[in-house]
């Protein structure tokens, strides 16, 4: 990444899960007690407040909101431990959605702050390993585990190691060496699909629908997306197909006004398909360069949710052919390996084009994302890394792969 790039960005999380990889206080476990995909919306006040209790503000974050749109069959067997922390937690109420004043802080470091969970619970997973013994089978092995619980996948945890076994057994070998060479490893497992979101020119407006479980971040993205699209000056209109509840028709309303963009909304409980036919032809009759559509994403109900999709997309290419032109699935990282199933079902619902991760500010399983990159090697457009309109990142495999294993940048 470039320099000057680098420097302009404020950073939020790296006050929160920047510190150095020894002094962390981690419990990868934590994360296997909180219920996957629920939506974390107690905000940046409750998280911002918990510096040193990361367990205790992901407890927080998945017990404000009920967990209640994930089927079972697509819930990982995680609850078999009570929500770990009995920590207190000191909860400031600020406004949501009206981010504090903040540090800059550049955009490597705010990566490496925020994988910082995952890369840290390798790192030591790495050091315990290395440094008191040599490279034998039982090392590598115990290596593999080590990248297997961070949610690498098994075919990657058996990539790398067999990388760092390779004419190196029986012999020592440095941390930093084995953490290299899983920098190199990662890296070269997400080239292939670190690949930004063109926006065809041609295609005006570019029709972009978004679809995901509820509570991976949609509605966030959509409103980040749109603030970075108004800011290369293209005309963006944006669609509350979540129509579910008043609340998203809302959110996605605070997002229009705060990026410059045209929201079309009906009525809460109406049909999406409708809006998606209306939004299309507003976008095209005010000139807007964008449209993004915003759904539903609740899964429980998997033939509902399909029928609606398979509308939507219907729908739109009657009002425009060829559209959408671009289906981005949003997937919270923290779910870990549920997020393989989402990838499934929407796919094959919605035919994705791409991906969006979320969350991977302050979560032990960024790791997921290399796994959805040698599994299915769809497109990974953009990271989402915190709450705030600039806390979204094309996706690039080198930074994400040194960040992961804890190395600096070069
Ligand atoms: N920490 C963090 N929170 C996020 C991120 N993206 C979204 N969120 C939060 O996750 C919650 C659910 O997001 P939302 O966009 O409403 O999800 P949706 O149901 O898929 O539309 C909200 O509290 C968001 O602020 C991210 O990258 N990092
Ligand atoms: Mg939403």
């Amino acid at each position: 990444m470039d320099k000057d790039a680098e420097q302009k960005k404020p950073g939020l999380f790296r006050r929160m899960f920047g510190r150095g990889v020894a002094s962390e206080g981690i419990a990868p476990q934590a994360e296997d007690v909180a219920p996957p995909a629920a939506p974390s919306e107690v905000g940046t006040a409750a998280l911002e407040a918990a510096p040193v209790t990361e367990v205790a503000a992901e407890t927080l974050a998945s017990d404000a909101a009920a967990p209640v749109d994930v089927p079972s069959a697509a819930v990982p067997p995680t609850d078999t431990a009570p929500p770990a922390s009995t920590e207190p937690v000191e909860v400031t109420v600020a406004e949501p959605g009206v981010p504090a004043a903040k540090p800059k802080v550049s955009w490597w470091q705010r990566l490496r702050g925020g994988l910082s969970r995952s890369s840290s619970a390798i790192s030591r997973g790495i050091v315990d390993i290395v440094t008191k013994r040599k490279l034998d089978a039982s090392a590598l092995e115990d290596l593999e585990d080590v990248l297997i619980r961070a949610d690498l996948g098994v075919d990657m945890a058996q990539r790398i190691s067999a990388a760092v076994g390779k004419g190196r057994f029986d012999k020592s070998i440095a941390p930093d060496e084995v953490r290299a060479i899983l920098a190199q490893e990662v890296e070269a497992a997400l080239v292939p699909v670190a690949r930004p979101l063109l926006i065809d020119v041609a295609q005006k407006p570019f029709v972009i629908l978004v679809v995901g479980v509820n509570g991976s971040g949609k509605t966030t993205t959509i409103g980040k997306l749109a603030g970075q699209l108004h800011g290369e000056g293209r005309k963006v209109v944006l669609a509350a197909g979540d129509t579910f509840r008043a609340a998203a028709i809302e959110q996605l309303h605070v997002w229009g006004e705060r990026t410059g963009s045209q929201v079309v909304a009906g009525a809460q409980g109406s049909d999406a398909a409708s809006l998606a036919f209306e939004a299309i032809k507003t976008a095209a009759e005010v000139g807007a360069d964008v449209m993004i559509m915003d759904t539903a994403g609740r899964l429980q109900n998997r033939k509902e949710l399909m029928d609606e999709l398979e509308k939507i997309i219907r729908v739109m290419k009657k009002a425009l052919p060829g559209a959408p032109h671009a289906v981005l699935l949003v997937l919270d990282a923290t779910v870990g390996q549920n997020a393989l199933s989402q990838v499934d079902i929407f796919g094959k619902v919605a035919g994705v084009t791409g991906l969006v991760m979320t969350k991977l500010d302050g979560t032990a399983r960024g790791g997921i994302l290399v796994a959805l990159a040698a599994k299915y090697a769809l497109p990974v457009h953009y990271i989402g890394v915190g709450e705030t309109m600039d806390d979204l990142e094309p996706f690039t495999a080198r930074d994400f792969a040194r960040a992961i294993a804890g190395l600096e940048t070069d």
